[in-house]
């Protein structure tokens, strides 16, 4: 490219525009602008023309038509090495412009935000802007397009070093970022006009699905080294762990966000508690999760229902990490990953962070709890050449919706264990077995290929824990030999959905051992 001479800028989001425009402006560039950045600019003392001035036209149509004008991208467009196109603009009058530096209109904070009408979202669709970016980034070669606040600095120091030019190299990669970044955009259009559509006919599941997501961060590598990956964040605000906060630590991995996740999620599970909980989460599966009238209480149970799997876990709490639990965390062989928490007292942060050996290292993010996503959200699962989408599994039950099958009924304490132990067996890999007792999980068994084989586990985990304790399964016994080995161990209530055709033999074998059995008629696969 030559030397750059002529700027155009034109942007929504103003965060860093005045020192970048100050840097081009100091380097003899010429500023044109539209009229919020103009005015922004002006403001600052910077010499700026109007784009109106250049193309002898008013922006009209309270601004939908502004730099849509040949004279800018004629400016844009004008291939530099062929002297047909520069006679060409010579000859109309048009200048060449060299840099362009975009950001378009706020669709998706837009579409965000709640009760936002079908006429401000339309409103907030930039045409100008995108068309200004794909023309730069189409005539890369002489054009440079900066389309993010982050390149600002960069493109700066370039310019600087290099005689006010920029190499071949960064020129594409702008152009790359800026397709990239109008390919989002109308993904991100495409994919609200799709909700709406399906709104209407009462569907979120359309013929047609279009996803938008911006890359959040790239991260070193996949689930292993071998693997490359990246964290992409839902293009219209993604909530949940995506919208958490990093405080403290070393870089998140791919395993730490997919752990995270699930650790906020189960934590999010008893949000509305009035006492607090914690979880540890290992692999995507609780191995430990309390509720206490005490945060450091909680996390004390969390870690006991099985201590060894806890080491090198994730933490999740529902309320701010207090001193007394921070001190608890960082107590004697213990070692965690991450902790996901709602925040953390000024105490509690220091004594997380000055935990020797690993202290330095403790990823500490903070996440709302107990914030309903508006709407209802879609899971998806990758299958090869194809992906399903379903609709999250937010079922819930309560004391009302039991049916005792067997002859003794629970007791008040026994269903207190029960729905607790519901509620988290939904979050563990199928099949999946929780015991329970006392708001304290003392056994899980996850992810077997029978389901008698994670009752084995789970009993063999809680131990003597397993006399009087709750069991839950997520879906219903398809033999007797899962509540006998419960029974043996000491079980005296199980909650499952029923609905086997041995459920009249499981229920005998229930009886057997004096157990009270609840069904829920709805089960809880997680795969
Ligand atoms: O309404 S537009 O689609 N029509 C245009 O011609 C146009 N030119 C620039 N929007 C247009 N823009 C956008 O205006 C830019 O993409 C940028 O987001 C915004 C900057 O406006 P202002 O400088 O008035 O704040």
């Amino acid at each position: 490219m030559r030397r750059v001479e002529r700027a155009l800028l034109s942007v929504s989001d103003k965060t860093g525009l005045i020192d970048f425009a100050r840097g081009l402006s100091e380097l003899g560039v010429e500023l044109i602008s539209t009229g919020g950045t103009a005015k922004a600019l002006a403001d600052a003392g910077l010499p700026v023309k109007n784009v109106s001035d250049v193309t002898g036209f008013p922006e009209m149509l309270e601004g939908r038509v502004k730099t849509l004008h040949p004279m800018i991208h004629g400016g844009l467009l004008a291939d530099r090495s062929k002297p047909e196109h520069m006679s060409k603009i010579a000859e109309h009058g048009i200048l060449p412009i060299d840099i362009v530096v975009v950001n378009l209109y706020p669709f998706a904070a837009t579409v965000a935000k709640p009760g936002v009408t079908w006429e401000e979202a339309i409103e907030n669709i930039d045409i100008g802007g995108p068309s200004m970016v794909r023309s730069a980034a189409k005539n890369h070669a002489a054009v440079a397009v900066v389309v993010s606040p982050s390149s600002y600095d960069g493109v700066l120091n370039e310019l600087l070093r290099n005689d006010g030019k920029l190499e071949a190299e960064t020129l594409k990669r702008l152009a790359g970022e800026a397709f990239a970044h109008t390919a989002a955009y109308d993904a991100t259009i495409a994919a609200y006009f799709a909700k709406k559509l399906g709104e209407e006919t009462e569907s979120i599941l359309p013929a047609k699905l279009t996803l938008s997501f911006e890359k959040a961060q790239d991260l070193r590598y996949g689930e292993n080294p071998h693997q490359k990956a990246a964290f992409y964040r839902e293009a219209q605000g993604g909530q949940g762990v995506a919208s958490a906060r990093k405080l403290h630590g070393k870089e998140l991995s791919f395993n730490n966000i997919y752990d995270l996740n699930a650790a906020y999620n189960l934590v999010q599970e008893f949000a509305g508690e009035k006492d607090p909980t914690a979880a540890i989460i290992k692999h995507t599966n609780p191995c430990g999760i309390a509720v206490s009238t005490t945060l450091a209480d909680a996390f004390t149970k969390a870690r006991a229902g099985d201590p060894i799997s806890a080491f090198g876990g994730i933490l999740a709490t529902s309320r701010p990490i207090d001193a007394a639990t921070a001190e608890l965390i960082t107590g004697k062989n213990t070692f965690f990953e991450a902790i996901i928490a709602p925040g953390y007292d000024e105490d509690a942060f220091k004594i997380l962070t000055e935990k020797k050996q690993w202290g330095a290292n403790l990823i500490l993010l903070e996440a709302e709890f107990g914030a309903e996503a508006a709407g209802e959200n879609i899971d998806i699962k990758r299958v090869s050449g194809g992906i399903l989408v379903q609709t999250e599994d937010k079922h819930a039950v309560g004391r009302a919706d039991l049916t005792t099958v067997t002859r003794r009924g629970p007791s008040d304490a026994e269903i207190a264990d029960l729905l607790f132990a519901w509620k988290v067996v939904k979050h563990v890999k199928s099949n999946a077995i929780v015991i329970a007792k006392d708001r304290q999980i003392v056994g899980v068994g996850a992810g077997q290929m029978n389901r008698v084989q994670s009752v084995r586990l789970a009993v063999e985990q809680a131990g003597d824990k397993a006399k009087g304790a709750a069991l839950a399964s997520d879906a219903f016994f398809p033999f007797a030999d899962g509540p006998e080995a419960a029974g043996i161990a000491g079980v005296t209530s199980i909650i499952q959905p029923g609905g086997s055709k041995k459920d009249g033999e499981t229920t005998e074998m229930a009886d057997n051992y004096n157990i009270a059995m609840v069904f829920t008629g709805h089960r809880h696969f997680r795969h």
